[in-house]
């Protein structure tokens, strides 16, 4: 079989998308940092229809690969000239698209000059990035950027730039030393206040180099918040398989997603910008309201089954979403638990938007993995459900199925299911965190004073009574009888 390549788009099939611009005319302007399904699946894909449309073609994206193990995905889409396949699924079925809009693939380790080359060309005027709710280096009590982390305090001595950090900031200094205009920095990650939560980062390692350089960073780099939406599952070889089949062609890397997408943008850009409400996009002047209500119901809404089910055995979200006891539940938790502390959102009926979540979380087609939902819960639950918690016991507000669900979690970080199978447990702090969910069993008080996640919360003693009930019902009636008694 034939390899996905420019050379191939024109013999495939015809039910397939495919770019309708010359790719030969695009040129660079948006560096992505944190290449993974999530970007090729969103960001990338707004931007290819941009171009279908015969504009904004000089806003070609090109990849930045800042970790070791990026140099697999490089490798995989650099032969087939950086296409691949996004394949969206939904109840009418599969519809299969080749994206274009990706130019280039940069991997860092390899070649440190030609990114830092990358960074600093004029023509690139965005630098957005996907690099996971804990890739801000936030500390959880302080919402401030860790200067102390061995890793940051070394990297900011140093010339040689290695993580995002030394990379953006390198850049920005280097383009205002030349006097080139700096980049926007966009943050496409699943935290309220994305934007604000990256200029304190940035700017504060940029401090920790030189106060004026950070000075400078503040008055004349432009840091939007966004809301970024669309359910993407891990690629799986069955995924490869289905890619193939509808392409007649190989791709070594595609994507499945929902076919539901959402984007809203602040629009406070420095240095210009692609004009992306062409192709349904939000541009807006406060994107609070939208962050709040998609990552306290979304991604708070994930948390809330993921655990729980993963625990009942469930290894896809759509089948624990066809269970009538989740059911029960997840609706129970958004509209007695989350619903109030959403607030107005403008243009957008809340319930209208929960039935459409419990639609999606039901989609039997994209297959998206409970283990997918429950990695690196350390950092999720910090933004996507203690902040619910905190706002609710500071209003006296009811807080029992989201302390189950941090019960939950904790159950899960133990190891072990209630059938007594290991759980494959993906969290940067597992080391440190599984010994303690071992040790304390059903007893919360240990864990609660893992300050990186839970911060002041974990003294808060009515928290502290609730998450300590559910532990003990997860472990004394298991994951499913819990689940019961608690939408009785
Ligand atoms: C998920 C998100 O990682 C998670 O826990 O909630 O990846 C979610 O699928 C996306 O944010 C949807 O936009």
């Amino acid at each position: 079989m034939k390899r996905l390549s420019n050379q191939q788009l024109s013999a495939l099939p015809a039910a397939v998308k495919r770019p309708s611009y010359d790719r030969c005319q695009l040129t660079p302007g948006i560096v992505h940092i944190g290449v993974g399904a999530f970007h090729r699946a969103h960001q990338a894909v707004y931007l290819d229809e941009l171009f279908n449309q015969g504009i904004g073609h000089d806003w070609g994206l090109v990849g930045l690969g800042l970790l070791e193990h990026d140099k697999t995905m490089v490798d995989a889409l650099s032969p087939q000239d950086f296409l691949y396949t996004v394949v969206e699924q939904d109840v009418r079925g599969n519809v299969a698209r080749v994206v274009g809009s990706m130019i280039d693939f940069v991997h860092a380790p390899s070649d440190q000059h030609k990114a830092m080359n990358l960074l600093c060309d004029p023509r690139i005027r965005i630098v957005s990035m996907t690099i996971a709710e804990g890739g801000y280096n936030i500390d959880q009590s302080t919402g401030k950027f860790l200067t102390s982390h061995p890793t940051i305090q070394q990297e900011a001595q140093s010339a040689t730039p290695r993580s995002v950090f030394g990379y953006v900031v390198g850049a920005l200094a280097e383009r205002r030393k030349r006097g080139i205009a700096p980049f926007t920095v966009l943050s496409c990650d699943n935290l309220v206040h994305n934007g604000r939560v990256a200029a304190r980062s940035f700017c504060t390692f940029a401090e920790m180099r030189d106060p004026e350089l950070a000075e400078w960073m503040r008055s004349s780099v432009a840091f939007p918040n966004t809301m970024v939406d669309r359910i993407t599952p891990v690629t799986t070889p069955e995924t490869k398989v289905l890619a193939a089949e509808m392409l007649g062609a190989e791709d070594r890397w595609p994507v499945v997603c929902e076919s539901f997408k959402q984007w809203v943008i602040e629009d406070t850009f420095c240095n210009g910008r692609p004009a992306l409400e062409k192709v349904g996009v939000r541009m807006t002047s406060d994107v609070t309201p939208y962050e709040v209500m998609k990552i306290r119901l979304l991604n708070g809404g994930h948390v809330a089954i993921g655990y729980l089910g993963y625990l009942c055995g469930f290894e896809h979200i759509f089948e624990i979403m066809s269970d009538s006891d989740f059911q029960k539940f997840i609706n129970k938790f958004w509209n007695d638990e989350v619903t109030r502390h959403v607030g107005e959102v403008p243009g957008v009926d809340l319930v209208e938007y929960k039935r459409s979540l419990f639609e999606r979380f039901s989609n039997p087609s994209i297959r998206d993995q409970t283990l997918r939902i429950c990695s690196d819960g350390s950092n999720k639950l910090p933004k996507f459900l203690l902040p619910t918690i905190r706002e609710a016991l500071q209003k006296d507000a009811p807080i029992k199925l989201m302390s189950l669900v941090v019960a939950s979690w904790m159950r899960f970080m133990n190891g072990t299911d209630d059938k007594g199978q290991p759980i494959p447990i993906n969290d940067p702090r597992a080391d440190s965190i599984q010994p303690i969910a071992k040790r304390g069993s059903e007893s919360p008080t240990e864990l609660l004073k893992v300050e990186e996640v839970f911060g002041d919360l974990g003294a808060n003693e009515k928290f502290a009574a609730e998450v300590g009930v559910a532990l003990r019902d997860l472990y004394q009636l298991g994951a499913r009888q819990t689940v019961k008694k608690y939408i009785a």
